[in-house]
């Protein structure tokens, strides 16, 4: 078949260093650029199938998101700019990992399996974040898509949020609005200048928000936004790429970790700041005191905020939809016990992952989602989007719930409902303290969080251990989850649990308790039970100190 002819002639400028084994995991591939072209140039195949299949747009990411500036990575969006179908992150470690000479068999089978007709048309959205590799990486990709006949936009530069929401766009013909950038930022901001014009007194600190770019494109991004906000949000940018390097010292994964401040961010006392991640779909906030103290604003707290306000709205609204909080076993124990026994939410806790967070989430009317780590969203179901329009066009409801159903309506428009998205979540957060009048202190009081603490402890094998209720609790090694039981019994209020990373090669290990010297005794006792009953290399792990 002269298709293939061209995709064996274009494989070989984009070769495989022989024996590289490298795996689809839970946020695509991730690794050192420089192993990555070959892996790209077959996700761009592999986008074009994806394409001729869903007979859909399909979108393609160059990131590795809060990894060093050396590495890089892609994922695959699926045709609502939700992450690809499971069956196909199988495929993509298959063809990423196939040597040159069987390349095309391994790209047959894909269109054997999945009957797919080489006749339909193919199209493919690219995106890349600011990484010096992404360009010559992007290139590959868009290599991948046009030997096998595709077609392909090229966004450029923008965040991976971007990339989903211009998937969604375009495969919903414009419904969700328009695949442009240009039309992401008027969608945002008329929807969040909506939600606060008629919030009063408004003063200058309460319309200020410090953002530490990750030196990412995230920076790139809020600076394009902000004139579309009118004022109504004022922006510091530190971190904005100009001379720092990405994800180095500042970004959401660096402060949700070391649980400090970001490099170049100088609060003053009380002050609203955040942080997004390198390809800002990950966001988190933090103040600190009159005393000097960092108080961090994580994931919970976020997904605290938003389904307060959002349950409040219903009320006020008069409109009977199920709204629940999706977590997963990272989630603070404070942030799970509040949500359920004082709030009465519904909260399901799922696997770790955006995916499964994502899946679980579509199950309610309003599925509020958030990894601890600051990644998540809202998603609405059609039919609650219904009520709500239906409520908001109704000439015969009172003005409560008229207020109501205009902020739910404006909060609909404002969220990237397509996967966590920093721009939109800090648009979102901003407007509901807005609108509740609140400071980032009584925000952060809503509850306090159990002190807690995260190690990695290296195994030969990380696969031997294996998980179960969500991750919650280990099947084996055979003692294990005894161990952790009987030792998270010794501790106020502790709870640990431990599962293979599915981005790096070790064992994660995360204990809270009722204090931090307990949390952090307890994160050692686990990892030296996991060192020793999972197969641990290395020297043992240390005490605190
Ligand atoms: C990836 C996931 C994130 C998860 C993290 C866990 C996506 C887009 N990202 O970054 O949701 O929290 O992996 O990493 O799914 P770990 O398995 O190494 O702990
Ligand atoms: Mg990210």
């Amino acid at each position: 078949m002269a298709q293939f002819e061209e995709v064996s002639r274009k494989s070989a400028l984009h070769t495989k260093p022989e024996g590289l084994v490298l795996q689809y995991g839970t946020a695509g591939f991730r690794t050192s650029a420089r192993l990555l072209d070959h892996v790209m140039f077959r996700m761009g195949l592999l986008a074009t199938l994806r394409s001729r299949k869903t007979r859909a747009i399909i979108g393609v990411m160059v990131t590795a998101s809060h990894n060093p500036e050396e590495d890089n990575g892609v994922k695959l969006v699926d045709p609502m700019g939700e992450m690809v179908a499971s069956a196909w992150e199988g495929y993509a470690t298959v063809l990423a990992n196939a040597e040159q000479d069987t390349l095309v068999a391994a790209l047959e089978d894909v269109i054997e399996r999945e009957a797919i007709s080489m006749d339909q048309q193919a199209s493919v959205f690219l995106g890349r974040d600011t990484r010096s590799s992404s360009d010559s990486l992007s290139q590959a990709v868009l290599d991948g898509v046009s030997a096998l006949g595709g077609q392909s936009r090229d966004y450029g530069k923008v965040t991976t949020p971007q990339l989903h929401y211009m998937v969604c766009c375009q495969n919903t013909q414009g419904r969700y609005g328009d695949a442009t950038v240009e039309g992401y930022y008027q969608k945002l901001s008329r929807a969040f200048i909506q939600l606060t014009k008629n919030v009063s007194n408004r003063t200058d600190d309460q319309k200020h928000l410090l953002v530490d770019g990750a030196n990412g494109i995230g920076a790139l991004k809020v600076c394009e936004l902000e004139r579309y906000l009118q004022q109504e949000l004022k922006l510091s940018l530190v971190n904005d790429g100009s001379s720092g390097k990405l994800n180095h010292l500042c970004g959401a994964d660096y402060v949700k970790m070391q649980q400090k401040a970001p490099a170049g961010v100088e609060m003053r006392a009380g002050e609203r700041s955040c942080s997004f991640d390198g390809d800002a779909d990950r966001i988190v906030y933090y103040y600190r005191d009159s005393a000097g103290s960092f108080h961090l604003l994580d994931g919970d707290k976020i997904a605290t905020l938003i389904s307060t306000y959002l349950k409040d709205l219903l009320t006020q609204a008069g409109l009977d939809l199920q709204i629940a909080v999706v977590q997963t076993a990272y989630a603070n124990g404070s942030s799970t016990d509040y949500l359920e026994n004082t709030m009465k939410v519904k909260v399901k806790c799922t696997k770790t992952g955006v995916k499964h967070l994502h899946h679980a989430a579509q199950e309610f009317h309003i599925g509020v989602y958030f990894e601890a780590n600051g990644h998540g969203t809202v998603l609405f179901s059609a039919a609650a989007e219904d009520r709500i329009l239906q409520l908001s066009q109704d000439p015969n409801i009172n003005d409560e719930r008229k207020r109501a159903a205009f902020l739910l309506q404006n909060t609909v428009d404002l969220i990237n409902q397509t996967v966590g998205d920093a721009i939109s979540d800090m648009l979102l957060i901003e407007a509901v303290l807005a609108i509740r009048g609140m400071t980032i202190q009584q925000w952060d009081s809503i509850y306090t969080d159990l002190p807690n603490r995260q190690l990695k402890v290296k195994v030969a094998e990380r696969g031997v251990i294996v998980t179960t209720d969500a991750e919650r609790r280990t099947l084996s090694p055979a003692g294990l989850q005894e161990t952790i039981d009987s030792l998270a019994r010794k501790y106020g209020q502790g709870r640990a649990f431990v599962r293979p990373s599915g981005t790096e090669d070790i064992v994660r290990v995360y204990a809270e308790a009722a204090n931090q010297e307990s949390a952090d005794a307890l994160a050692y006792e686990v990892s030296l039970a996991v060192h020793r009953l999972a197969g641990g290399v290395g020297e043992e792990p240390k005490p605190p100190q």
